[in-house]
């Protein structure tokens, strides 16, 4: 008996690293494991003051009360009085008005989002105010606040001033009703459509929570692909209810909203935007969805694409599709995100299809129309020049959109940490208005003074425990929320502030992951698309190899139409010689890269056919370049496996088990690209393998043969 209480005791002190599911995402709150720090942390804070009362200010409320306690492992008085010494005083500039904090026009630069925390002395006491001019601000404030402390920063003297840079920071789901989610590798829906209004589910509440810490303010709840059903009025309750549950968090619902609705629900006999029955039917429909959602978003359309209706069947545009829809929205608040993802089997380089749909369309648009473009001209691969659109239809507010969901990234089974792709886009020069036009800054609206401006992640999560089935999937979704923010946080910040809060502060554990973070994504480039090979997944699935695939319903959907391999070379000629899309970018852009000895080798093959003799920037051959490259990207996931292991005793066993599976995975995956299309493109080329190089221990028919019928995404 006494052993077995010394056992427990023993077992109550040594905090073990306990396994963990991942549920909590970056939220974790687990005691501040720097005892220095943590007494700092407690004296700071030794009382909480909320000023204000709203479900938000409940919200802040609640977190606040989660989020110290856990971290601090303190219970943390609310007073309602006047400020005693190292109050945490929190509010609006109107709640807080008594207090006589600051001048009056100095909090305007806030605007409704942004917020302020200071360490200040109120009323003869030493005390930490966080504020803004609304509540949400206020929660977004207090999430940082937060975020301070799970990342060991000091919150003495703190003089912070933060407001987004974009105004629209979306999650699309491409969730279905019957909750299969397009290319979803999480799980099915969150959405559980069937029990919804009455059910609310725990996990909405928890989304909410993350989706506000990083500060995404919309989502949009059903696939881009969409079914008119959820415009109906029993769906629409659903949708309502979930709107009062994202609500308190500052998430505005939309709807990606079906072109032919009216005909599919209204039993209308055409959907013609320029018909007035039509125009009539979405206005009445707008005004319903209204009344049971008030504040509601808008739409996100995506039409004329892969099947989907849209205003083309009816001999009209784009812009006159959007429009109708925008004049339904406007006099209630509500914008139009209209979809620029067109391209059709009949044009001859699918790159061009977009910017030639849409840059006749420019300054046709209503005032709340923005035009949301996948950050590559072609389809989310691991490595894509920036779309032309970006600096192509100044007088339009065009959105991001990435892609979270990794369906040409290893899907929810490889390591990829998308920041630096992200980054990559942003960071592009347009040369659109003059050198240093980014699409950040066009993105951001402030280039062509644009009011509504976004950034949009297509979501990677699903019902899953830990949301996104990878571990390493939620850094995704943070990074959208953070950068969608701020896009001048690097790559870096994101991920240290990620690591720190989903895994631990331990330096150790901070460096190796972030080390393993920031390869990721170059790795899975030289894995599957080196050099700017691109689109050359199997087909349907879109995981695995098949470079050599040429029988899909269109020659569009066949990576043989992208690489173009020949006994002379290989990749696309986008140049003058070619399909000329480089003409669709600015000259300074084209100069970058039409000249094949010029350009940089991570964009050669897609601007240019060249030989598989030709002489790359290493002195290397084409040929040889490539098998390094594939070489490369196989070493670098070795790399991350081995550099893994070292956190064994770091982790909680969960989930570096998990991560370790996955990364053999990802091993064998990565060997498999280098094998199947090496062996390809030496049919071509005619090439040995360089001496040196790990050799295919399989041949090409057996790559060629292989069948993925269920694998997801299929
Ligand atoms: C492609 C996906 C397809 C989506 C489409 C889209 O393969 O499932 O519906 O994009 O963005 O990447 O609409």
């Amino acid at each position: 008996m006494k052993n077995t209480l010394l056992l427990m005791l023993l077992l109550c002190c040594i905090q073990p690293l306990r396994a963990e599911d991942g549920y909590d995402l970056w939220l974790r709150y687990k005691r501040i494991d720097n005892n220095a720090l943590l007494s700092t942390y407690r004296r700071t804070i030794a009382a909480i003051h909320i000023a204000g009362n709203s479900l938000v200010m409940d919200a802040v409320k609640k977190e606040l009360d989660q989020g110290l306690n856990g971290l601090l492992q303190a219970h943390i008085p609310f007073t309602n009085g006047q400020p005693v010494n190292n109050t945490l005083i929190v509010g609006t500039t109107s709640t807080l008005a008594a207090l006589k904090l600051f001048p009056k026009d100095d909090l305007q630069q806030l605007g409704t989002e942004g917020f302020r925390i200071t360490s200040r002395t109120v009323a003869g006491k030493v005390c930490t105010v966080i504020t803004a001019n609304t509540d949400i601000g206020v929660l977004y404030g207090a999430f940082h606040f937060l975020r301070l402390i799970q990342t060991l920063q000091p919150v003495a003297n703190l003089n912070i001033t933060s407001t987004p840079r974009v105004k629209l920071r979306l999650l699309n789901h491409w969730d279905n009703l019957n909750r299969y989610v397009e290319r979803g590798y999480a799980g099915i829906s969150i959405w559980n459509w069937h029990t919804l209004p009455e059910y609310i589910d725990d996990r909405y509440i928890d989304y909410a929570r993350a989706n506000a810490s990083i500060g995404i303010n919309g989502t949009v709840l059903n696939n881009v692909n969409a079914n008119a059903t959820v415009l109906t009025a029993p769906y629409l309750h659903k949708v309502a209810a979930l709107a009062d549950v994202l609500r308190p968090y500052g998430i505005k619902v939309y709807l990606s909203a079906r072109f032919s609705a009216p005909m599919e629900i209204g039993h209308l006999n055409t959907a013609d935007p320029l018909n007035d029955t039509v125009r009539q039917w979405w206005q009445a429909k707008a005004k319903e969805i209204y009344t049971m959602i008030p504040d509601f978003g808008g739409f996100l359309v995506k039409a004329n694409s892969e099947g989907q209706p849209g205003p083309q069947s009816y001999g009209r545009t784009h812009a006159d599709g959007a429009n109708m829809l925008a004049d339904a929205l406007s006099p209630l608040g509500g914008i139009v995100i209209w979809r620029a993802f067109v391209y059709d089997p009949e044009a001859n380089d699918r790159f061009k299809q977009a910017y030639d749909e849409f840059t006749p369309l420019d300054g046709k648009f209503r005032k709340n129309v923005l035009v949301q473009v996948k950050n590559g001209p072609i389809d989310f691969q691991p490595r894509e020049p920036f779309s032309p659109l970006f600096g192509a239809m100044p007088k339009t507010p065009l959105m991001m959109e990435f892609q979270l969901t990794q369906e040409y990234l290893g899907q929810g089974t490889h390591l990829v940490y998308e920041a630096p792709l992200f980054k990559e886009v942003l960071d592009a020069d347009t040369h659109s208005k003059g050198k240093n036009s980014t699409v950040a800054k066009i993105v951001d609206g402030t280039l062509n003074d644009h009011t509504l401006s976004g950034i949009a992640g297509v979501a990677n999560i699903g019902n899953e425990r830990n949301w996104t089935n990878h571990p390493f999937g939620q850094a995704n979704w943070y990074a959208l929320g953070r950068l969608s923010w701020d896009y001048s946080l690097s790559s870096e910040q994101i991920a240290s502030e990620w690591i720190r809060q989903t895994f631990s502060n331990d330096p150790t554990v901070v460096n190796t992951i972030r080390n393993i973070m920031l390869t990721s994504r170059e790795a899975v480039v030289n894995y599957m698309t080196p050099l700017g090979l691109h689109h050359i997944m199997g087909n349907g699935h879109h995981y695995g190899p098949a470079p050599w695939s040429n029988k899909a319903p269109r020659p569009d959907w066949d990576p043989v139409y992208y690489h173009k391999a020949d006994a002379k070379g290989v990749g696309f000629d986008r140049t003058a010689s070619g399909s000329n899309a480089l003409q669709q970018y600015q000259p300074a852009v084209r100069q970058l890269y039409a000249d094949s000895n010029a350009c940089s080798d991570q964009y050669l093959l897609w601007f240019h056919h060249v030989s598989w003799q030709h002489k790359m920037h290493s002195g290397r051959t084409l040929w040889n370049e490539l098998c390094h490259k594939y070489q490369e990207g196989v070493d670098s996931v070795s790399a991350m496996q081995q550099q893994w292991r070292q956190l064994k005793k770091h982790i909680d066993p969960e989930r570096f088990h998990q991560v370790e599976m996955l990364l053999a995975i990802q091993h064998k995956d990565a060997i498999w690209w280098r094998n199947a299309c090496l062996l390809y493109f030496q049919t071509f080329s005619g090439m040995p393998f360089p001496a040196g190089y790990e050799q295919p221990d399989h041949t090409l028919g057996y790559y060629q043969q292989e069948r993925f019928p269920y694998a997801p995404g299929n």
